[in-house]
């Protein structure tokens, strides 16, 4: 029981799309924290990210003085990234489809932590345009901003809930985006893993 909404060209809102996987992702999510665990990254200008980051699959998203790229490992641990569990790519890879997108076999997975208050500044993802994004809201709702291909193009405001997914392809892969301060509330799912936090697997293509 999920519902698709179009929301650009190529850009849809596939609601409740991942709620049939709850138990499996926030499960999975904490097993590999353990190995590779949420830290607040420093973007290239040298402040420290509000959102707290990880990542799983091939290859992990990072952030530092040098600036930003794909690492196939850990900086933290030097170990490669902890394997993607094949319920993370069952789920990206059916969400382009329910899309109408081509077959999506994602590499790599950022986990997003947002706890009360936090946010993420508009900004545009880089990163191979040909393949989608797909991304997995949990815990917390939040309000994402979304924009045009200019910084400074309108935003509009779409909330996000608990189980939704969202999928960017095409033309709309590179708007300009950002979520504004998660609110205080009860997760919709008592977990340890959401308790006042918001929860998003942002899975993309990398090289
Ligand atoms: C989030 N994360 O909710 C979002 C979900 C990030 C990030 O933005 O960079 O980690 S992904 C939203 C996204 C990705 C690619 C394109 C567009 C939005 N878009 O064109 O709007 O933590
Ligand atoms: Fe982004």
């Amino acid at each position: 029981p999920w519902e698709r909404i179009a929301i650009g060209h190529q850009a849809c809102v596939l609601r409740g799309f991942a709620l049939r996987w709850e138990s499996d992702l926030l499960g999975q999510v904490q097993e590999l924290v353990q190995r590779a665990p949420f830290r607040h990254l420093r973007t290239p200008g040298g402040r420290q990210m509000q959102v707290a980051m990880t990542n799983c699959g091939d290859f992990g998203w990072y952030s530092d003085q040098r600036g930003y790229r794909y690492t196939a490992t850990d900086p933290l641990s030097g170990q490669p990234w902890p394997p993607m569990p094949p319920a993370f790519a069952a789920l990206a890879a059916q969400a382009a489809e329910a899309a109408d997108l081509p077959p999506f076999a994602p590499n790599a997975c950022l986990i997003n932590r947002y706890t009360v208050g936090t946010r993420l500044t508009l900004h545009q993802d880089e990163g191979d345009a040909r393949h989608p994004i797909v991304s997995v809201s949990l815990g917390l709702p939040a309000i994402f901003l979304w924009g045009g291909d200019q910084r400074a193009d309108a935003t509009q405001k779409l909330p996000l809930q608990h189980g939704d997914v969202v999928v960017w392809g095409g033309v709309d892969r590179m708007r300009y985006h950002g979520v504004m301060p998660v609110k205080e509330g009860a997760s919709p799912v008592a977990h340890p893993l959401l308790d006042g936090q918001r929860i998003n697997l942002t899975f993309r293509r990398a090289s």
